[in-house]
Protein backbone atom coordinates (compact mmCIF):
# COMPACT_ATOMS: atom_id res chain seq x y z
CA UNK A 1 0.00 0.00 0.00
CA UNK A 2 1.11 3.62 -0.73
CA UNK A 3 -1.26 6.64 0.59
CA UNK A 4 -1.55 9.95 -2.16
CA UNK A 5 -0.26 12.27 -0.03
CA UNK A 6 -1.39 15.20 -3.07
CA UNK A 7 -3.19 15.95 -5.72
CA UNK A 8 -3.12 19.35 -7.67
CA UNK A 9 -3.82 20.77 -11.43
CA UNK A 10 -2.83 23.80 -13.39
CA UNK A 11 -3.89 25.06 -16.70
CA UNK A 12 -1.15 24.44 -19.74
CA UNK A 13 -1.45 24.81 -23.57
CA UNK A 14 -2.18 21.69 -25.78
CA UNK A 15 -1.25 21.57 -29.53
CA UNK A 16 -3.67 23.85 -30.98
CA UNK A 17 -3.31 26.34 -28.00
CA UNK A 18 -6.17 25.66 -26.38
CA UNK A 19 -5.50 25.57 -22.29
CA UNK A 20 -5.61 21.92 -20.91
CA UNK A 21 -5.01 20.54 -17.55
CA UNK A 22 -1.84 19.49 -16.31
CA UNK A 23 -2.53 17.29 -13.53
CA UNK A 24 0.08 15.83 -10.79
CA UNK A 25 -0.01 12.97 -8.09
CA UNK A 26 2.81 13.25 -5.36
CA UNK A 27 2.59 9.60 -2.65
CA UNK A 28 3.99 9.64 0.54
CA UNK A 29 7.32 7.79 -0.44
CA UNK A 30 7.99 11.10 -2.59
CA UNK A 31 6.75 9.50 -6.00
CA UNK A 32 5.40 11.81 -8.30
CA UNK A 33 3.01 11.04 -11.46
CA UNK A 34 2.03 13.71 -13.83
CA UNK A 35 -0.31 13.69 -17.22
CA UNK A 36 -1.78 16.13 -19.67
CA UNK A 37 -5.49 15.86 -20.96
CA UNK A 38 -6.07 15.31 -24.76
CA UNK A 39 -8.87 17.36 -26.10
CA UNK A 40 -11.01 16.42 -29.53
CA UNK A 41 -12.76 18.80 -32.27
CA UNK A 42 -15.02 16.06 -33.88
CA UNK A 43 -16.17 14.52 -30.61
CA UNK A 44 -19.27 12.21 -30.63
CA UNK A 45 -22.63 13.09 -29.06
CA UNK A 46 -22.52 10.54 -26.50
CA UNK A 47 -18.68 11.49 -25.14
CA UNK A 48 -18.18 12.32 -21.53
CA UNK A 49 -18.41 16.23 -20.77
CA UNK A 50 -15.02 17.89 -21.03
CA UNK A 51 -15.83 21.04 -18.62
CA UNK A 52 -14.78 24.20 -20.17
CA UNK A 53 -15.13 27.65 -18.34
CA UNK A 54 -17.54 29.86 -20.52
CA UNK A 55 -15.62 32.77 -19.66
CA UNK A 56 -15.34 34.76 -23.30
CA UNK A 57 -13.02 36.72 -21.36
CA UNK A 58 -10.11 34.23 -20.97
CA UNK A 59 -9.36 31.83 -24.00
CA UNK A 60 -12.09 32.72 -25.86
CA UNK A 61 -14.64 30.61 -23.17
CA UNK A 62 -11.88 27.59 -23.66
CA UNK A 63 -10.25 28.37 -19.67
CA UNK A 64 -10.46 24.78 -17.72
CA UNK A 65 -10.29 26.81 -14.17
CA UNK A 66 -13.41 25.21 -12.92
CA UNK A 67 -12.01 21.37 -13.68
CA UNK A 68 -8.56 22.61 -12.01
CA UNK A 69 -11.02 23.48 -9.25
CA UNK A 70 -12.81 20.44 -9.02
CA UNK A 71 -9.26 18.23 -8.95
CA UNK A 72 -7.45 20.48 -6.46
CA UNK A 73 -11.04 20.87 -4.50
CA UNK A 74 -13.60 18.28 -4.20
CA UNK A 75 -11.65 15.34 -6.00
CA UNK A 76 -8.35 15.97 -3.82
CA UNK A 77 -10.93 15.49 -0.73
CA UNK A 78 -12.31 12.53 -1.38
CA UNK A 79 -8.57 10.78 -2.53
CA UNK A 80 -5.82 11.79 -0.64
CA UNK A 81 -5.37 9.22 1.40
CA UNK A 82 -6.36 6.14 -0.28
CA UNK A 83 -3.96 3.53 -1.91
CA UNK A 84 -2.28 4.50 -5.23
CA UNK A 85 -2.39 1.15 -6.40
CA UNK A 86 -6.10 0.64 -5.70
CA UNK A 87 -7.12 2.18 -9.56
CA UNK A 88 -10.15 0.62 -9.47
CA UNK A 89 -11.25 2.36 -6.25
CA UNK A 90 -10.12 5.94 -7.03
CA UNK A 91 -11.91 5.91 -9.89
CA UNK A 92 -14.86 4.40 -8.70
CA UNK A 93 -14.43 7.18 -5.89
CA UNK A 94 -14.54 9.70 -8.99
CA UNK A 95 -17.40 8.37 -10.13
CA UNK A 96 -19.55 8.76 -7.56
CA UNK A 97 -18.44 12.02 -6.17
CA UNK A 98 -19.48 13.14 -9.64
CA UNK A 99 -22.93 11.19 -9.55
CA UNK A 100 -23.64 11.31 -13.19
CA UNK A 101 -22.81 8.76 -16.23
CA UNK A 102 -20.80 11.83 -18.43
CA UNK A 103 -19.07 13.41 -15.76
CA UNK A 104 -21.00 16.42 -16.14
CA UNK A 105 -20.19 17.61 -12.55
CA UNK A 106 -16.34 17.53 -11.90
CA UNK A 107 -15.67 17.17 -15.68
CA UNK A 108 -14.15 14.09 -17.78
CA UNK A 109 -11.03 16.51 -18.07
CA UNK A 110 -11.06 16.75 -14.64
CA UNK A 111 -11.02 13.06 -13.71
CA UNK A 112 -8.81 11.67 -16.36
CA UNK A 113 -6.33 14.07 -15.48
CA UNK A 114 -6.31 12.07 -11.93
CA UNK A 115 -6.90 9.19 -13.36
CA UNK A 116 -3.92 8.99 -15.55
CA UNK A 117 -1.83 10.90 -12.77
CA UNK A 118 -2.94 8.41 -10.39
CA UNK A 119 -1.24 5.57 -12.87
CA UNK A 120 1.65 7.05 -13.31
CA UNK A 121 2.78 7.88 -9.95
CA UNK A 122 1.68 4.44 -9.15
CA UNK A 123 4.18 2.74 -11.68
CA UNK A 124 7.09 4.91 -9.94
CA UNK A 125 6.74 4.20 -6.70
CA UNK A 126 7.24 0.61 -8.00
CA UNK A 127 9.88 1.89 -10.41
CA UNK A 128 8.39 0.37 -13.18
CA UNK A 129 7.65 1.54 -16.59
CA UNK A 130 3.87 2.57 -16.77
CA UNK A 131 3.79 0.09 -19.63
CA UNK A 132 5.02 -2.68 -17.45
CA UNK A 133 2.52 -1.32 -14.23
CA UNK A 134 -0.58 -1.58 -16.68
CA UNK A 135 0.03 -4.41 -18.29
CA UNK A 136 2.28 -6.63 -16.19
CA UNK A 137 4.46 -9.61 -17.56
CA UNK A 138 1.58 -9.85 -20.85
CA UNK A 139 1.78 -6.31 -22.18
CA UNK A 140 4.68 -7.00 -24.70
CA UNK A 141 2.83 -6.23 -28.63
CA UNK A 142 3.81 -2.61 -30.21
CA UNK A 143 1.11 -1.62 -31.97
CA UNK A 144 0.68 -1.23 -35.79
CA UNK A 145 0.63 2.40 -35.85
CA UNK A 146 -2.31 4.77 -38.21
CA UNK A 147 -0.16 7.25 -39.53
CA UNK A 148 -2.81 10.12 -40.59
CA UNK A 149 -0.77 11.69 -43.58
CA UNK A 150 -3.57 14.20 -45.50
CA UNK A 151 -5.77 15.80 -42.88
CA UNK A 152 -9.35 16.96 -44.06
CA UNK A 153 -12.72 17.53 -42.34
CA UNK A 154 -13.21 19.39 -39.46
CA UNK A 155 -9.06 19.39 -38.65
CA UNK A 156 -7.90 21.09 -41.74
CA UNK A 157 -10.03 23.96 -43.55
CA UNK A 158 -9.20 22.38 -47.20
CA UNK A 159 -11.63 21.03 -49.63
CA UNK A 160 -10.85 17.49 -48.27
CA UNK A 161 -14.66 16.17 -47.07
CA UNK A 162 -13.19 12.59 -45.18
CA UNK A 163 -11.31 13.78 -42.04
CA UNK A 164 -8.02 11.45 -42.23
CA UNK A 165 -5.86 10.09 -44.98
CA UNK A 166 -3.91 7.24 -42.91
CA UNK A 167 -1.18 4.68 -43.76
CA UNK A 168 -0.25 1.40 -41.28
CA UNK A 169 2.48 -0.05 -42.35
CA UNK A 170 2.16 -4.11 -41.82
CA UNK A 171 5.05 -5.35 -43.89
CA UNK A 172 7.97 -5.56 -40.99
CA UNK A 173 9.12 -7.01 -38.32
CA UNK A 174 10.27 -4.22 -36.34
CA UNK A 175 8.20 -1.27 -34.81
CA UNK A 176 11.23 1.09 -35.61
CA UNK A 177 11.58 -0.14 -39.45
CA UNK A 178 7.46 0.06 -39.83
CA UNK A 179 8.04 3.92 -38.54
CA UNK A 180 10.71 4.75 -40.73
CA UNK A 181 8.72 3.89 -43.62
CA UNK A 182 6.25 6.34 -42.97
CA UNK A 183 8.53 8.84 -41.98
CA UNK A 184 9.83 8.41 -45.74
CA UNK A 185 6.61 8.40 -47.50
CA UNK A 186 5.60 11.49 -45.54
CA UNK A 187 8.23 13.24 -46.90
CA UNK A 188 7.72 11.70 -50.37
CA UNK A 189 4.19 12.59 -49.98
CA UNK A 190 5.62 16.27 -49.63
CA UNK A 191 8.24 16.82 -52.65
CA UNK A 192 4.79 15.50 -54.35
CA UNK A 193 2.60 17.85 -53.24
CA UNK A 194 4.90 20.52 -54.01
CA UNK A 195 5.63 19.35 -57.16
CA UNK A 196 2.39 19.35 -58.13
CA UNK A 197 1.38 22.60 -56.34
CA UNK A 198 -0.06 21.84 -53.78
CA UNK A 199 0.11 23.17 -50.13
CA UNK A 200 2.17 21.86 -48.33
CA UNK A 201 1.37 23.16 -44.37
CA UNK A 202 -0.27 20.89 -42.21
CA UNK A 203 -3.15 20.19 -40.40
CA UNK A 204 -3.70 19.54 -36.56
CA UNK A 205 -2.44 16.09 -36.56
CA UNK A 206 0.52 16.94 -38.51
CA UNK A 207 -0.65 15.39 -42.00
CA UNK A 208 -0.59 17.90 -45.12
CA UNK A 209 -4.12 19.58 -45.63
CA UNK A 210 -3.99 20.16 -49.70
CA UNK A 211 -7.41 21.30 -51.99
CA UNK A 212 -8.07 18.01 -54.09
CA UNK A 213 -10.74 17.54 -55.58
CA UNK A 214 -12.21 14.94 -54.38
CA UNK A 215 -11.74 11.77 -51.44
CA UNK A 216 -9.71 9.41 -54.13
CA UNK A 217 -6.98 11.73 -55.02
CA UNK A 218 -5.51 12.05 -51.56
CA UNK A 219 -5.30 8.11 -51.90
CA UNK A 220 -3.38 8.22 -55.49
CA UNK A 221 -1.12 10.71 -54.00
CA UNK A 222 -0.39 8.57 -51.40
CA UNK A 223 -0.36 5.71 -53.40
CA UNK A 224 2.47 7.55 -55.42
CA UNK A 225 4.53 8.44 -52.51
CA UNK A 226 4.44 4.83 -51.09
CA UNK A 227 5.91 3.68 -54.32
CA UNK A 228 8.37 6.56 -54.63
CA UNK A 229 9.75 5.37 -51.07
CA UNK A 230 10.38 2.06 -52.27
CA UNK A 231 7.57 -0.07 -50.73
CA UNK A 232 4.78 -1.83 -52.14
CA UNK A 233 1.35 -0.28 -51.17
CA UNK A 234 -1.31 -3.69 -50.22
CA UNK A 235 1.38 -5.81 -48.28
CA UNK A 236 3.80 -3.58 -46.80
CA UNK A 237 1.04 -0.62 -46.75
CA UNK A 238 -2.29 -0.06 -46.08
CA UNK A 239 -4.33 2.37 -45.98
CA UNK A 240 -6.94 3.40 -43.10
CA UNK A 241 -9.55 5.91 -43.58
CA UNK A 242 -11.51 7.84 -40.86
CA UNK A 243 -14.54 9.77 -42.48
CA UNK A 244 -15.33 11.00 -39.28
CA UNK A 245 -19.32 10.55 -40.91
CA UNK A 246 -21.66 12.57 -38.27
CA UNK A 247 -19.70 15.89 -39.47
CA UNK A 248 -20.64 15.43 -43.26
CA UNK A 249 -24.45 14.25 -42.34
CA UNK A 250 -27.31 17.02 -42.24
CA UNK A 251 -31.08 16.36 -42.91
CA UNK A 252 -30.98 12.35 -43.62
CA UNK A 253 -28.08 12.68 -46.04
CA UNK A 254 -24.55 12.55 -46.26
CA UNK A 255 -22.82 15.63 -48.08
CA UNK A 256 -19.80 15.32 -49.56
CA UNK A 257 -17.28 15.73 -53.30
CA UNK A 258 -20.76 18.64 -53.62
CA UNK A 259 -23.42 15.81 -53.69
CA UNK A 260 -25.86 14.03 -51.60
CA UNK A 261 -25.66 10.30 -50.69
CA UNK A 262 -28.20 8.24 -48.71
CA UNK A 263 -27.12 5.60 -46.16
CA UNK A 264 -27.41 2.98 -48.76
CA UNK A 265 -25.92 5.29 -51.32
CA UNK A 266 -22.62 6.02 -49.33
CA UNK A 267 -21.95 2.25 -48.40
CA UNK A 268 -22.08 1.34 -52.38
CA UNK A 269 -19.53 4.29 -52.40
CA UNK A 270 -16.96 2.51 -50.02
CA UNK A 271 -17.93 -0.91 -51.50
CA UNK A 272 -16.32 0.86 -54.49
CA UNK A 273 -13.68 2.27 -52.83
CA UNK A 274 -12.17 -0.95 -50.92
CA UNK A 275 -12.44 -2.40 -54.74
CA UNK A 276 -10.39 -0.16 -56.44
CA UNK A 277 -7.85 0.57 -53.11
CA UNK A 278 -5.58 -1.87 -50.67
CA UNK A 279 -7.99 -0.12 -47.44
CA UNK A 280 -7.54 -2.21 -44.36
CA UNK A 281 -9.27 0.09 -42.19
CA UNK A 282 -12.61 2.48 -41.96
CA UNK A 283 -13.45 4.69 -39.07
CA UNK A 284 -16.82 6.40 -38.42
CA UNK A 285 -18.15 5.31 -42.27
CA UNK A 286 -21.39 6.70 -41.20
CA UNK A 287 -23.46 9.02 -38.56
CA UNK A 288 -23.34 7.88 -34.93
CA UNK A 289 -26.98 7.71 -34.90
CA UNK A 290 -27.49 5.62 -38.25
CA UNK A 291 -27.59 2.63 -36.91
CA UNK A 292 -29.67 0.80 -39.19
CA UNK A 293 -26.74 1.99 -41.65
CA UNK A 294 -23.89 0.40 -39.61
CA UNK A 295 -25.47 -2.59 -39.79
CA UNK A 296 -26.01 -2.62 -43.80
CA UNK A 297 -22.67 -1.43 -43.67
CA UNK A 298 -20.89 -4.19 -41.62
CA UNK A 299 -22.65 -6.91 -43.22
CA UNK A 300 -21.70 -5.72 -46.71
CA UNK A 301 -17.81 -4.76 -45.34
CA UNK A 302 -17.46 -5.97 -42.34
CA UNK A 303 -15.72 -9.44 -43.67
CA UNK A 304 -13.53 -7.49 -45.82
CA UNK A 305 -11.94 -4.65 -43.80
CA UNK A 306 -11.58 -3.39 -40.30
CA UNK A 307 -15.00 -1.27 -39.80
CA UNK A 308 -14.26 1.22 -36.66
CA UNK A 309 -16.66 2.91 -34.31
CA UNK A 310 -15.21 6.35 -32.66
CA UNK A 311 -18.08 9.04 -32.43
CA UNK A 312 -20.67 5.89 -32.60
CA UNK A 313 -18.94 3.51 -29.67
CA UNK A 314 -17.28 7.02 -27.48
CA UNK A 315 -15.05 4.13 -25.68
CA UNK A 316 -18.65 3.56 -23.66
CA UNK A 317 -18.76 -0.03 -22.64
CA UNK A 318 -22.72 -0.41 -22.95
CA UNK A 319 -22.43 1.27 -26.77
CA UNK A 320 -20.34 -1.26 -27.42
CA UNK A 321 -22.37 -3.69 -26.15
CA UNK A 322 -24.96 -2.71 -28.44
CA UNK A 323 -23.02 -2.72 -30.74
CA UNK A 324 -21.83 -6.37 -30.67
CA UNK A 325 -24.89 -7.26 -30.05
CA UNK A 326 -26.22 -5.54 -32.71
CA UNK A 327 -23.66 -6.70 -35.28
CA UNK A 328 -22.39 -3.31 -35.66
CA UNK A 329 -18.67 -2.32 -36.65
CA UNK A 330 -15.66 -5.08 -35.75
CA UNK A 331 -13.17 -2.53 -34.30
CA UNK A 332 -13.03 0.11 -31.79
CA UNK A 333 -11.31 3.39 -31.41
CA UNK A 334 -10.72 3.63 -27.76
CA UNK A 335 -9.89 7.49 -26.04
CA UNK A 336 -9.59 7.70 -22.36
CA UNK A 337 -11.05 11.20 -22.43
CA UNK A 338 -14.39 10.12 -24.31
CA UNK A 339 -15.09 8.08 -21.39
CA UNK A 340 -13.10 9.79 -18.06
CA UNK A 341 -10.78 6.99 -16.34
CA UNK A 342 -8.45 4.69 -16.89
CA UNK A 343 -10.51 2.07 -15.34
CA UNK A 344 -13.43 2.20 -17.61
CA UNK A 345 -11.56 2.58 -20.46
CA UNK A 346 -9.60 -0.81 -19.70
CA UNK A 347 -13.25 -1.97 -18.97
CA UNK A 348 -14.13 -1.80 -22.73
CA UNK A 349 -11.13 -2.73 -23.78
CA UNK A 350 -11.84 -5.71 -22.20
CA UNK A 351 -15.18 -6.20 -23.51
CA UNK A 352 -14.13 -5.74 -27.34
CA UNK A 353 -11.24 -7.84 -26.90
CA UNK A 354 -13.73 -10.74 -25.34
CA UNK A 355 -15.96 -10.36 -28.22
CA UNK A 356 -13.03 -10.54 -31.37
CA UNK A 357 -13.32 -6.31 -32.08
CA UNK A 358 -10.01 -4.77 -32.96
CA UNK A 359 -9.12 -2.15 -30.23
CA UNK A 360 -7.18 0.74 -31.74
CA UNK A 361 -6.13 3.31 -28.61
CA UNK A 362 -6.22 6.72 -30.29
CA UNK A 363 -4.93 10.35 -29.36
CA UNK A 364 -7.16 13.28 -29.70
CA UNK A 365 -6.72 16.11 -32.23
CA UNK A 366 -5.66 18.71 -29.71
CA UNK A 367 -2.86 16.24 -28.08
CA UNK A 368 0.19 17.61 -25.90
CA UNK A 369 3.97 16.14 -25.37
CA UNK A 370 2.01 13.00 -22.99
CA UNK A 371 2.57 9.53 -24.35
CA UNK A 372 0.15 8.05 -21.80
CA UNK A 373 -1.49 6.21 -24.88
CA UNK A 374 1.61 4.93 -26.13
CA UNK A 375 2.49 2.93 -22.94
CA UNK A 376 -1.48 1.87 -22.75
CA UNK A 377 -1.33 0.52 -26.41
CA UNK A 378 1.49 -1.95 -25.22
CA UNK A 379 0.53 -2.50 -21.94
CA UNK A 380 -3.51 -3.95 -23.30
CA UNK A 381 -2.04 -5.78 -26.33
CA UNK A 382 -4.45 -3.38 -28.64
CA UNK A 383 -2.45 -3.81 -31.77
CA UNK A 384 -2.97 -0.69 -33.49
CA UNK A 385 -2.24 3.28 -32.43
CA UNK A 386 -3.62 5.73 -33.91
CA UNK A 387 -1.69 9.29 -33.01
CA UNK A 388 -0.92 11.56 -36.44
CA UNK A 389 1.56 11.93 -39.09
CA UNK A 390 5.29 11.54 -38.27
CA UNK A 391 5.51 15.43 -37.87
CA UNK A 392 4.79 17.50 -34.87
CA UNK A 393 6.26 16.77 -31.83
CA UNK A 394 2.83 15.75 -29.71
CA UNK A 395 2.46 13.45 -32.11
CA UNK A 396 5.89 12.03 -32.38
CA UNK A 397 5.80 11.93 -28.45
CA UNK A 398 3.97 8.97 -28.74
CA UNK A 399 5.81 7.35 -31.41
CA UNK A 400 9.15 8.11 -29.91
CA UNK A 401 7.58 6.36 -26.42
CA UNK A 402 7.11 3.43 -28.54
CA UNK A 403 10.74 3.24 -29.79
CA UNK A 404 11.92 3.65 -26.04
CA UNK A 405 9.57 1.09 -25.08
CA UNK A 406 10.62 -1.16 -28.32
CA UNK A 407 13.95 -1.28 -26.82
CA UNK A 408 13.24 -2.76 -23.86
CA UNK A 409 10.33 -5.05 -25.36
CA UNK A 410 10.92 -6.10 -28.92
CA UNK A 411 7.62 -7.17 -29.73
CA UNK A 412 6.24 -6.29 -33.00
CA UNK A 413 3.46 -8.70 -33.44
CA UNK A 414 0.56 -5.89 -33.76
CA UNK A 415 1.87 -6.53 -37.40
CA UNK A 416 -0.13 -9.74 -37.91
CA UNK A 417 -3.75 -8.56 -36.95
C1 LIG B 1 -10.88 11.22 -34.45
C2 LIG B 1 -10.01 12.12 -33.64
C3 LIG B 1 -8.57 11.80 -33.60
P1 LIG B 1 -10.85 14.37 -32.64
O1 LIG B 1 -11.94 11.64 -34.98
O2 LIG B 1 -10.61 10.04 -34.56
O3 LIG B 1 -7.98 11.66 -34.85
O4 LIG B 1 -10.26 13.47 -33.85
O5 LIG B 1 -9.89 14.26 -31.52
O6 LIG B 1 -10.96 15.74 -33.21
O7 LIG B 1 -12.19 13.77 -32.29
MG1 LIG C 1 -12.49 9.46 -35.54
Amino acid sequence: MMKIKDIYAFEVLDSRGNPTLKTTTILEDGSVGSAIVPSGASTGKKEALELRDGDKQKFNGKGVLKAISNVNETIAKAIVGLDVFDQNLIDQTMLDLDGTKNYSNLGANATLGVSMAVARAAAKSLNLPLFRYLGGINGSILPVPMFNIINGGAHANNSVDFQEFMIMPFGFDKFSDALRAAAEIYQNLKTLLDKNGHSTAVGDEGGFAPNLKNNAEPIDLILKAIEKSGYKAGSEIKIALDVAASELYKDGFYHLEDKKFSSDELIDYYVNLCEKYPIFSIEDALDEDDWAGWEKLTKKLGDKIQLVGDDLFVTNEKILLDGINKGVANAILIKPNQIGTITQTLKTIRLAKRNGYQTIISHRSGESEDSFIADLAVAVNAGQIKTGATSRSERNAKYNRLLEIARLNDEFLGNKI
